[in-house]
């Protein structure tokens, strides 16, 4: 009897909960449209029906699919467990800074290991949290600044689950063969799992915690900021194509999608049918704009530098001011943020300046001097 009625509840969770139409991923490029201008947020892929603040939590499971489907791979559920053994922890200053080195143990089926470092600052109570997407531990040139605000750092050494090297079966696809995930996936999967061990800390504050990357990291750190909710600032730095850029709308010198897929460089970032769009680019059935509107209603602060045109400037504009249609039907119009500095191509003080400002706004509810610069 008590599982027929669970049986029952469950179906009526599922027939509430799935649009009408279910979104059928199409098997080849002749069955998708052209469409030149960024495809449409607010209308559903399968039955074409007007999105609303009502039914936006269905649309963002499409984009979630869509998105998967056609960039980055499906990736795995939460695993049933997430440890962490430690190695080492010492004082760095006489104002009690330490530092944690650790191995997270990600254990269902096959047990997978990843290291992490974790800097707090020695203060009392739950703390926030930057996530640092990284290839391997040691970017410590921030820890200072942050310490100071009273943030905690975490660094996760994500090439031990997959490296960055094409040809390269990752830890991480070994584990879960069922899921066609590529690297990036199973990178911002890696900055998911730090997340679930952090939930078991007592000094964390579980409603922030953020996540930065840059470039490659900061592809991966957009994609898990949008799919995971736990992420309440998503801070992708310079990330550009496959990233905070665009694929249709390129700038001069842009990185293009065939560029990036091109099986001498990166195609093993992506899933493999992202190549199908080379030169066919306005086929696309979504572009970053759904990414960023994945992370609405929480905040998203995309930093980019002027001369960066690898990055396509032009085309992260275009994103970010696109998915300021869904940040403004959940009212947080402010929380989408974009954020240009003169220079290069790199993570750099001034970007994380712009972040922890960005930060303190919206999780402390301190308001920048000039909260304009942070428009699209
Ligand atoms: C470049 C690549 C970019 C960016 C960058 C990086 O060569 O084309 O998309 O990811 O590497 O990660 O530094």
């Amino acid at each position: 009897m008590k599982l027929l009625l669970i049986t029952a509840l469950a179906t009526i969770a599922l027939t509430v909960d799935l649009p009408a139409d279910r979104w059928n991923p199409p098997q080849s490029l002749d069955e998708l449209p052209e469409v030149a201008e960024l495809p449409k947020l607010f209308e559903f892929a399968a039955s074409h029906q007007a999105v609303t603040a009502d039914n936006w939590l269905q649309r963002r499971r499409e984009l979630e699919e869509i998105v998967q489907f056609y960039e980055y791979g499906r990736m795995p559920p939460r695993p049933d467990v997430v440890t962490a053994e430690q190695l080492q922890r010492r004082e760095l200053t006489k104002s009690g800074v330490t530092e944690e080195l650790m191995t997270l143990i990600i254990d269902s089926k096959r047990q997978l290991r990843m290291r992490i470092a974790v800097y707090s600052p020695g203060r009392s109570g739950r703390l926030p949290v930057f996530i640092r997407e990284e290839a391997a531990l040691g970017h410590l040139e921030e820890v200072p600044r942050l310490m100071e605000r009273g943030y905690m750092y975490v660094e996760y050494a994500r090439d031990d689950l997959d490296p960055d090297r094409p040809g390269v079966v990752g830890a991480a696809q070994i584990a879960y063969p069922a899921y066609d995930w590529a690297t990036l996936s199973v990178w911002a999967w890696a900055g998911m799992r730090v997340v679930d061990y952090l939930e078991s800390r007592d000094d964390v504050d579980r409603q922030r915690i953020g996540i930065v990357g840059h470039s490659r990291g900061g592809k991966a750190a957009l994609l898990a900021g949008a799919l995971d909710t736990r992420f309440s600032l998503v801070a992708p730095n310079g990330s550009g194509c496959g990233g905070a850029g665009s694929f249709r709308v390129q700038g001069d010198g842009g990185e293009t999608l065939g560029e990036i897929t091109d099986p001498e460089r990166f195609a093993y970032w992506f899933h493999p049918r992202l190549r199908w769009f080379v030169g066919q680019e306005n086929r696309l059935p979504f572009d970053q704009h759904f990414l960023k509107a994945l992370v609405a209603p929480r905040a998203l602060i995309c930093t980019e530098a002027n001369n960066d045109l690898w990055a396509n400037p032009k085309g992260t504009r275009f994103t970010s001011r696109a998915a300021g249609k869904a940040f403004r039907l959940l009212g947080e119009e402010a929380k989408n943020g974009l954020h240009f500095r003169d220079g290069d191509h790199n993570l750099s003080a001034a970007d994380w300046n712009a972040i922890l400002e960005f930060a303190d706004w919206h999780w402390f509810g301190r308001q920048p001097s000039d909260p304009k610069r942070f428009q699209p």
